[in-house]
């Protein structure tokens, strides 16, 4: 655990950057986009994962601080990115509870010049139920704006089918814990089955996360997932390591 002294620091000389893992269309093999993932890389050259030092972050107040650098700065990176190119970004439960945080990630979006089309913001159904009313009304300032809203972790925690109704969604991420095991579970592929026709009946895109095998690329496919995310499909990299080929037209 950190101390709140060294996360300030880290802060201050930006040490915690985004890295960018690849969203890749399942049908036609095409990066569609990148989800930001921060990375707390210390002077000693060590890294501490988000799990670590986001709670952190929130506990000691540093949460707004933190998340306009990381996303000012993706916003700059996805600037630099071909047009068609989506930003998909996190946020914590937490900051869904903050009335201001969707007419403060719109300044920002003005501010570097991204278009709001270009971003869609990953949130988790436990985010939305912890303060619905606050949590409507952040999103109801993102979505007008034309900002997109992923529904994140899909199938976990205190999932409640009455979200998807209550809201629109843009995307639904199917939970990596259902790709893990699917292939020696045949309940969990009729899970993930359901979960698609789910979608295809909300008119919802999905995407399963966390793809390692072939094998699991291949019956998403089958299945007709929409997109797929994985280190099959690349692993989170720095923003100078995106490689033309990821973010050239292929
Ligand atoms: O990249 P990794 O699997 O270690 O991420 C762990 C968790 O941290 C995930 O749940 C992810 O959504 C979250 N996370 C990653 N980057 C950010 C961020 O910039 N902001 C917030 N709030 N959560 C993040
Ligand atoms: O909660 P969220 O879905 O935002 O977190 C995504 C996390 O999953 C990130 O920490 C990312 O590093 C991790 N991740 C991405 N692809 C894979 C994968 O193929 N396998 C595993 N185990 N983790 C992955
Ligand atoms: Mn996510
Ligand atoms: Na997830």
């Amino acid at each position: 655990i950190r101390v709140e002294a060294d996360l300030r620091a880290a802060i201050k000389n930006a040490e915690i950057v985004p890295y960018y893992q690849p969203l890749v269309d399942l049908k036609t093999k095409e990066i569609i986009g990148f989800e930001a993932l921060a990375r707390w890389k210390t002077a000693s050259g060590e890294f501490i994962p988000p799990n670590e030092f986001i709670p952190v972050a929130e506990e000691a107040g540093l949460i707004v601080d933190l998340t306009d650098q990381l996303l000012r700065r993706a916003c700059g990176d996805a600037l630099s990115w071909p047009n068609h190119l989506v930003l998909s970004f996190n946020l914590s439960p937490i900051q869904l509870s903050d009335r201001l945080l969707g007419l403060r990630i719109l300044r920002i979006l003005g501010d570097v010049g991204l278009p709001a089309h270009r971003i869609e913001l990953e949130v988790t159904e436990s985010a939305i139920i912890q303060d619905a009313v606050t949590a409507r009304i952040v999103l109801d300032d993102l979505v007008n704006a034309g900002v997109r809203i992923a529904l994140d972790d899909f199938g976990t925690g205190y999932s409640s089918l009455s979200q998807l109704s209550n809201y629109r969604f843009d995307k639904i991420k199917i939970d990596r814990s259902f790709v893990a095991s699917f292939e020696t579970n045949d309940k969990q592929d009729k899970v993930i089955k359901a979960i698609i026709a789910l979608g295809a009946g909300l008119g919802v895109t999905i995407t399963a996360e966390g793809i390692e095998e072939e094998s699991q690329l291949q019956r998403l496919q089958d299945l007709g997932c929409d997109i797929g995310q994985g280190y099959l499909l690349g692993r989170p990299a720095p923003a100078e390591s995106l490689a033309a080929d990821q973010i050239g037209t292929r």
